[in-house]
């Protein structure tokens, strides 16, 4: 996103949250420029790279499935998702984004855990590079500003800050029974 004089917009404050970065490896040219730049706009926003946590999965489907288990995990303060489908590669496009959109949406509300969503869906490669180039309007950072923005709001409503050991996987939030 730009400012109004057209430079890339301030970021919100990034220190003392932690993030997983889930990359799918289909379309990994454009998948690595979008990582690149969400990785850059953390460090820029104040993140310690020892907060921010990189999982690579097979394809754009894959994107939940992992983003729902770093959630549950309890490591994270914010889910950042990127991935590219392009409709002219696939005869099932309409499934594969859906899939990652809807999915990454349920995961979110169930884990309670924001997640940024950031897939680019495009008719060609073209303009799935427009959208993953050097410069403010990358979406890998524009989902890592979301991410943050989001973190940071989960805290003010109250939401505990998330551990680097997390909790056990299988938790399912709230006190002792
Ligand atoms: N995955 C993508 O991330 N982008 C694509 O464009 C794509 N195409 O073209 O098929 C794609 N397919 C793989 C899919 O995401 C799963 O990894 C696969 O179906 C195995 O579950």
């Amino acid at each position: 996103m730009r400012s109004a004089d057209g430079a890339a917009a301030a970021l919100p404050p990034a220190g003392g949250f932690r993030f997983a970065v889930v990359v799918s490896r289909f379309n990994d040219r454009i998948t690595s420029s979008l990582r690149d730049a969400a990785r850059a706009a953390l460090r820029e926003a104040g993140a310690a790279d020892g907060d921010v946590e990189e999982f690579a999965v097979p394809g754009a489907f894959e994107l939940p499935q992992a983003a729902r288990c770093a959630a549950e995990s309890g490591r994270f303060d914010a889910v950042i998702c990127l991935g590219c489908v392009i409709r002219g590669a696939t005869p099932h496009f309409e499934y594969i984004s859906g899939a990652a959109a809807q999915g990454v949406m349920d995961a979110a509300g169930d884990t309670g855990v924001p997640m940024a969503f950031g897939v680019l869906t495009t008719d060609t490669e073209a303009q799935a590079d427009e959208r993953a180039g050097a410069g403010p309007d990358n979406k890998g950072r524009e989902a890592a500003a979301a991410a943050i923005e989001m973190a940071a709001l989960f805290r003010r409503l109250g939401r505990p800050a998330a551990r680097a050991g997390g909790r056990p996987f299988g938790f399912s939030g709230g006190g002792e029974a």
